[in-house]
């Protein structure tokens, strides 16, 4: 840490642990461009995260919770306005507007720099500007991708330090000239001399910005989790996946678990759902004591680099080192190893606060008689409100996860067996179906759709497009993304390789009463289990229009009082409701047609007439 005093023409004051030239004068002139009245560069040392900590409880902007509950842990509470990501003011910037596609927000580069450089001027004014080296990916892996943030926010540099492999150690790997991203974000407020900041500085303007043929991130007006930490949605998925595409690789929105046999065999699974829709309450499932010996371990909750390995199989890292979880909905019940990971060293972010300084959320377990809601104000059981905002987050090291992967962390990633697609859907898609083939499999998650969360701003539970769950994420034209999925496919089947097998599930129909029917959570290893067993080629199944879904007798029931009138319910394909989902598909496909590849249409067709049959 080293610190700068004001002076007219503010110094950079860099440390001699930065011998990055190139660093250093971007550094230089991002502080000219928002004026801050002090640059800090970030170590990432405990020290450090202490001090940013303590300095945002004298702010105000967070609470230390009461050590004798939550040791070393925090809470802060947004300012209302700033409570997700916001998609419809993120932006790509490509210099065509066909290479962002269709379901991307586009402006022209030299427009989009105009416009945010008149918004960074000054922007910084009466803060401290945050000099934040990260990896995604361990340290020096030839995998790993290096950014260096400077924000505006000590929020951000001490959720970097959890979220990612933060500080000093970023300059040796990076030497005096390594490649960077550069990622440059403001809460966009900047202060008045003398002038009493808020709690939670943001402005009601607000731009995600990519510039991913340049790889460069902007950032404007949000202080909260993907619009601010930029390491997350912005570099690991957006400017990942059109470095993937670029290179022959895929940036996914993807957990990454292991499951291991009674017999001691071990599978790994990557499977995409979007935001808000269990993905860390998969990654970190305890199966039922009635399937006695299967183990699941996290590699990752929310993001997979994958890879083809020299042996032709695919290989996936977990680029991130923390988890920004959603809280709403965990307990000891739906996930005993997150509540495990969460009881020190946590920031909370818009969680209620108890009596006794601890944390709670609905569905943590019983409410407290009072508490503070997430905005500060009385709540009482009664109080017809929810205590927790929807889309309240945890903040965590991945290390302090009892399910971690023993390879969790390491440079060469896990063999995929088997990728899974899911969306949140009331009725239609059934609780699982195997795609007959790679070409199929592309096509489902093409198609994927799901019900909306608290995760983004707007509307929630409307059922959208979400292909791939990467519809806010995906830094390029989502025809080509498709057509980059198809050609991985070829490629890997011309090398001999064994690829990994395509699943869709859904956990979430709901019955007439609006309940969900499926149990789901840890019970969801009967699936998985099925799933394991198909790829050893043991476990039978049905085929229907869209694919090969188990029949009752095919998984195991054993400890579970689940009828088979339920489970047909709830697998079953109703003509009718896919005729309307392939009606959707086709809008999709509209929307997407001037790149769109040949072999999904000829799947549609295909389906449509198997549907007929
Ligand atoms: O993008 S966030 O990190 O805020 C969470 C999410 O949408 O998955
Ligand atoms: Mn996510």
């Amino acid at each position: 840490m080293n610190a700068a005093v004001p002076t007219d023409a503010i110094s950079l004051n860099a440390p001699e642990w930065v011998q990055h030239a190139g660093i250093k004068s971007w550094v230089a002139q991002i502080a000219a461009l928002t004026q801050p009245d002090r640059i800090e560069w970030c170590d990432g040392s405990q020290q450090e995260y202490d001090r940013l900590c303590e300095l945002m409880v004298q702010a105000g902007t967070l609470r230390r919770l009461n050590p004798a509950k939550r040791p070393n842990s925090y809470l802060a509470w947004s300012d209302p306005s700033d409570v997700a990501r916001v998609e419809d003011r993120t932006f790509i910037c490509t210099e065509s507007a066909e290479d962002a596609g269709p379901t991307n927000n586009w402006m022209a580069p030299a427009e989009m720099r105009r416009t945010l450089n008149g918004l960074f001027e000054g922007c910084m004014r009466g803060r401290t500007m945050y000099v934040v080296p990260f990896s995604m990916g361990p340290l020096g892996s030839p995998i790993a991708q290096i950014g260096v943030e400077l924000s505006d926010s000590p929020y951000v540099a001490v959720n970097m330090r959890l979220m990612t492999r933060m500080g000093r150690k970023v300059y040796e790997v990076l030497g005096t000239d390594g490649q960077f991203v550069p990622c440059v974000h403001s809460v966009g407020k900047p202060l008045a001399a003398g002038q009493a900041d808020v709690p939670w500085p943001c402005n009601d303007i607000k731009y995600i910005v990519h510039y991913p043929e340049t790889r460069e991130i902007w950032s404007f007006g949000s202080g909260y989790g993907g619009n601010a930490l930029l390491g997350k949605k912005c570099l690991a998925l957006r400017i990942a996946s059109s470095m993937g595409h670029e290179q022959g690789w895929l940036a996914e929105h993807m957990l990454i678990l292991g499951v291991t046999s009674p017999d001691g065999r071990k599978k790994h699974v990557a499977a995409a759902f979007p935001s808000a829709c269990g993905k860390t309450n998969f990654a970190m499932l305890i199966p039922p004591a009635s399937l006695p010996g299967w183990k699941i371990t996290t590699v990752g909750d929310d993001i997979a680099w994958i890879k083809p390995g020299k042996d032709g199989r695919l290989y996936a890292i977990n680029p991130e080192a923390g988890y920004f979880g959603v809280a709403p909905g965990t307990s000891e019940k739906t996930n005993f190893n997150c509540m495990a990971s969460l009881r020190e060293n946590v920031i909370f972010t818009n969680v209620a606060l108890t009596d006794d300084g601890d944390v709670w959320w609905e569905g943590m377990g019983p409410a407290p008689a009072h508490c503070l809601d997430w905005q500060g104000k009385d709540w009482t059981p009664e109080s017809g409100r929810k205590a927790a905002h929807p889309n309240a987050r945890f903040t965590v090291a991945a290390v302090q996860n009892p399910a971690i992967d023993a390879a969790w962390d390491d440079p060469a990633g896990v063999p995929i067996d088997a990728f899974i697609f899911g969306g949140r859907r009331s009725n239609t898609v059934p609780l699982v179906t195997e795609a007959r083939d790679w070409i199929e499999g592309v096509y489902m998650a093409a198609t994927m759709g799901s019900e909306t969360t608290a995760a983004a701003a707007g509307q929630q539970g409307v059922v959208r497009r979400d292909p791939f769950a990467m519809l806010p994420f995906c830094g390029y034209n989502m025809s080509d993304y498709f057509a980059h999925w198809l050609k991985l496919g070829r490629t890997l089947e011309g090398s001999g390789a064994k690829l990994p097998r395509i699943f869709c599930v859904n956990w979430f129909q709901v019955d007439e009463n609006g309940k969900f029917v499926w149990p789901g959570f840890g019970e969801n290893m009967r699936v998985l289990k099925w799933m394991f067993e198909r790829l050893d080629g043991k476990a039978q199944g049905q085929e229907h229009a869209f694919g090969i879904t188990p029949r009752y007798a095919d998984l195991a029931w054993n400890g579970l009082d689940f009828p088979q009138e339920r489970f047909e319910r709830i697998t079953r394909v109703e003509a009718a409701l896919w005729e309307q989902e392939l009606a959707l598909h086709d809008e999709l496909f509209e929307k997407l047609d001037s790149r769109l590849p040949a072999e999904l249409r000829a799947v549609r067709q295909k389906l449509a007439q198997r549907l007929a049959a």
